[in-house]
């Protein structure tokens, strides 16, 4: 990989450049965080000769350019990543060595850019890395938030959420560029007239807001190539004019400032539950018609046939948040582009394509009739006269068969249903993961699958080793480059010539070497967060993602439980010492999720304090848990938790970190851990429970009778009845009386368990025993870890985005020449 040359006197001098012009100070005075603003800048600028080189190639080449379109790109920090992607992380940590200043302290000051719930947000990040290392044109589409997704804090085991003032101290990396503002218009009513036989819809009486553009840089890995994260900032039109002292011009303007600071205050911190809230559909039409306008005049600028615009521009809908787009792409070409409803149609239909990411049905968008037309009349009209041509549709193919049209229509009992519009106008639906998209082919989408088979792929999803491997464990990352070359970083699938090592003591040994370096690693951040001693020889068993309950947190404490009342009945057996680690956020209003939170921390009391058991099982729940603290933590994991009830985990992302990390995973055969076993082998993962047949076919069924497990296992009735005799909450034992109900009286779709814990819990169990088994056995232990890691190349976002070019976008390659 071509390695741009690094000038470290010019790189110091820019530091203390900056520090003295931004903060009118020498660097020895400068705090921490205005050393970071320092050498944020510094590294900007050395990305700008790139970025505005980039930008002219594009011009000059032309290529056909993929608009990526998501209410959430969840970042994390840049600076580390954009050093390691430029190839100069060494040099710049050596040059700030010189001047007295730790790298390592610098990116701790950043602020994680947060603008994202969990999985898909952070797949919209690793798909803009990989876009950019490939060399492909990609602008990605979002919101700047003013806040992000919360800060959690954990108060008496509670979690309390402090917001993410993420822009506090100004953003180095961002770019405004006020000069491509874009006017978005929201309410009123849509008059037609009729200009010499045409119509002509004209909207009026709406309200106004200013789309800003705000840019970030997307370094691609050693090649030159920076693409652009445009977040779009809401602004008043009119800002407020003082001078205004008529009545209604004052409220106005005090109206359209309100407008713009609500609309992009805050990321909903909800995921995978639909809420139907104004101020979020408005986000939604608001980043995407600024989008769609900007893809139409950057089109513009070099072509004259809109009628061919699906030629050079893609939008790819990050789930339905943004369907929108479809519409918006028909009202402009229509409106103010002049083509009939045919060729809008056609240019709509090969420009937009769609990807699910989930199958619960809580998180599917609808949005009510009512809210929809009064907050977007015009697009309105639009998706209702697509629904009346897709009804027509499915009348011809399937005559009299009202079930068809009750079943597949975009507007129906007073909603409007997103994903019907997104399957209807886009020319490509895909899924995650292999098993995802095969239930959505059978299942969810059964009906469109039939009608449409050709739209329907799968691109299974994919990480960025660059942040997860080379920047989160260094260590790792510099003993596999030393087995197997570096072309790893830009060519995953290398990572196999590891699998040769995996017999090799030796290698064995430093592997396993590094590992508990990181375990030493994470256990100081431990102890300087929780304040909790864990021992980095133990077993390191984690489970970090969002808290919901198909993932099963619960599954896992409860286990916990059943492990200490085992350890405490019988203190004689050995029991190989265990730290079972926790992080994971809940979504403020989900009173179940939060209550599991305090289980784990109240489990995690009584257990790391009880002496009698010799520190043999330790629980640590990570309070904020984020991707600049996931980077540490996947690097330090023995054992990657991915319990989630089969058939609800679309793929699952983490799970391919933990894998890359050298973790074994522990898991269902859900979502992506079908095909990570796939790649490894049976024997290299501990799976176990219900299939996703299983589960579907008993959720047909009204699900199963949990009493039966609750009045014949003992051992499962003991822990059950914890949850309610006070043994985690002495002064409140009705505290977890909640759970105990779910579990075994209702827990939602009116039945207890839906999610098949108690069911599941047996096999878990037996699960985790063999995983002690495996760990004594070192040997054992190390190559399968080793081999985990040889075998992770499938799981790279580079190739996911290769799939997406090839199959879905087919974008040209670009390459990028900087002149030294
Ligand atoms: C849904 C909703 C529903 C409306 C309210 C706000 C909101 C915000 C986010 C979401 C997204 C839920 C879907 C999601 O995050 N899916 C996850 O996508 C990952 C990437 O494909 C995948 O690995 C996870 O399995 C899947 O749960």
């Amino acid at each position: 990989m071509a390695k741009r040359t690094f000038n470290k006197e010019f790189f110091i001098r820019s530091v203390k450049y900056n520090v003295r012009t931004l903060f009118r100070k020498e660097i020895e005075e400068a705090t921490e965080q205005q050393i970071f603003q320092a050498v944020g800048y510094a590294v900007k600028d050395a990305i700008m000769d790139a970025w505005i080189a980039t930008q002219k190639e594009y011009e000059k080449s032309d290529p056909k350019i993929v608009y990526y379109m998501s209410m959430e790109f969840l970042m994390g920090r840049a600076l580390g990543n954009n050093l390691i992607n430029l190839t100069f992380y060494d040099e710049v940590k050596e040059a700030l060595e010189e001047i007295g200043l730790d790298l390592n302290m610098i990116e701790d000051q950043e602020p994680d850019a947060a603008l994202g719930n969990g999985g898909l947000g952070r797949l919209a990040a690793c798909f803009m890395d990989s876009l950019a290392t490939l060399g492909y044109a990609a602008y990605g589409c979002g919101i700047r938030y003013r806040y992000g997704m919360f800060k959690q804090q954990i108060v008496d085991g509670y979690q309390v959420e402090v917001p993410d003032m993420w822009l506090k101290n100004g953003n180095p990396f961002e770019l405004r560029r006020p000069e491509y503002a874009k006017t978005v218009k929201f309410g009123g009513y849509v008059r037609i007239e009729n200009h010499n036989g045409k119509n002509v819809f004209i909207q009026e009486g709406y309200q106004s807001v200013l789309a800003v553009p705000v840019d970030l840089p997307i370094v691609g890995y050693g090649n030159n190539v920076i693409n652009t994260l445009r977040i779009w900032d809401a602004e008043a039109v009119n800002s407020f004019e003082l001078d205004r002292f008529d009545k209604g011009e004052y409220e106005k303007a005090v109206e359209q400032e309100n407008l713009a600071r609500n609309l992009v205050e805050v990321l909903y911190p909800n995921d995978n539950h639909m809420a139907g809230k104004e101020l979020r559909l408005k986000q939604q039409y608001f980043f995407v018609s600024a989008s769609v306008q900007e893809a139409i005049a950057k089109y513009k600028k070099n072509h004259s046939d809109i009628r061919k615009f699906y030629e050079k521009a893609t939008f790819q809908l990050n789930d339905t948040h943004p369907t929108v787009a479809v519409a918006e792409l028909m009202r402009i070409l229509m409106d103010e582009e002049g083509l009939e409803w045919d060729e809008a149609w056609d240019v709509t239909t090969k420009t937009c394509a769609y990807t699910n990411h989930t199958i619960m049905a809580e998180a599917l968008e609808k949005w009510p009739i009512e809210l929809f037309s009064r907050l977007l009349p015009r697009i309105y009209q639009i998706v209702e006269e697509i629904n009346r041509r897709f009804v027509i549709e499915i009348q011809k193919q399937y005559p009299n068969n009202y079930e068809k049209v009750k079943k597949m229509a975009i507007i129906m009992d007073g909603q409007v249903k997103m994903a019907h519009l997104a399957i209807v106008a886009g020319y490509s639906v895909n899924g995650v993961a292999k098993l995802h998209t095969e239930i959505l082919k059978k299942r969810e989408l059964k009906d469109f699958y039939e009608m449409m088979p050709q739209k329907f792929n799968n691109k299974t999803n994919g990480i960025t080793q660059r942040r997860f491997l080379l920047h989160g464990n260094p260590l790792l990352a510099k003993w596999v480059t030393e087995h197997v070359g570096d072309e790893w970083i830009t060519d995953l699938p290398r990572i196999k010539g590891l699998a040769v090592y995996v017999d090799d003591e030796k290698a064995q040994h430093e592997f396993m070497n590094i590992k508990y370096q990181n375990k030493v690693r994470l256990a100081k951040y431990i102890k300087e967060h929780n304040g909790i001693d864990v021992d980095p020889r133990s077993i390191f068993d984690v489970q970090v993602k969002r808290l919901h309950e198909y993932k099963r947190q619960l599954m896992n404490i409860l286990h916990v439980m059943y492990l200490y009342n085992q350890i405490k009945e019988h203190p004689e057996k050995d029991f190989y010492p265990r730290t079972f680690i926790f992080g994971a956020k809940a979504a403020a209003g989900y009173m179940r999720a939060k209550l599991t939170i305090k289980l784990i921390n109240s489990v995690a009391d009584v257990v790391n304090n009880d002496a009698s058991i010799n520190g043999k099982l330790k629980v640590v729940f990570i309070e904020d848990y984020r991707v600049s603290n996931a980077e540490w933590i996947f690097a330090a994991a023995d054992v990657s938790e991915q319990i989630s009830t089969a058939s609800k985990e679309a793929s699952g992302t983490g799970n391919m970190k933990f894998m890359l990390n050298g973790a074994v995973t522990l898991g269902t055969m859900d979502g992506a851990n079908v095909e990570i076993v796939e790649e490894v082998g049976e024997e290299n993962a501990f799976i176990f429970g219900m299939s996703a047949d299983e589960v579907i076919d008993l959720e047909s069924k009204g699900g199963y009778d949990p009493s039966q497990l609750f009045n014949t296992d003992q051992e499962i009735r003991h822990v059950l009845m914890q949850l309610i005799n006070g043994e985690y909450a002495p002064n409140d034992p009705e505290r977890f009386r909640e759970l105990y109900n779910a579990l075994l009286i209702d827990g939602g779709y009116n039945r207890p368990d839906p999610y098949f814990i108690l069911k599941d819990f047996r096999s878990y169990a037996d699960a985790q025993r063999r995983v002690e088994e495996a760990y004594r056995d070192e040997k054992r232990w190390a190559k399968m870890a080793m081999l985990n890691v040889a075998h992770s190349g499938k799981f790279t976002s580079d190739r996911t985005i290769q799939e997406y070019v090839d199959d879905i976008w087919k974008l040209d390659k670009v390459t990028v020449k900087l002149e030294e």
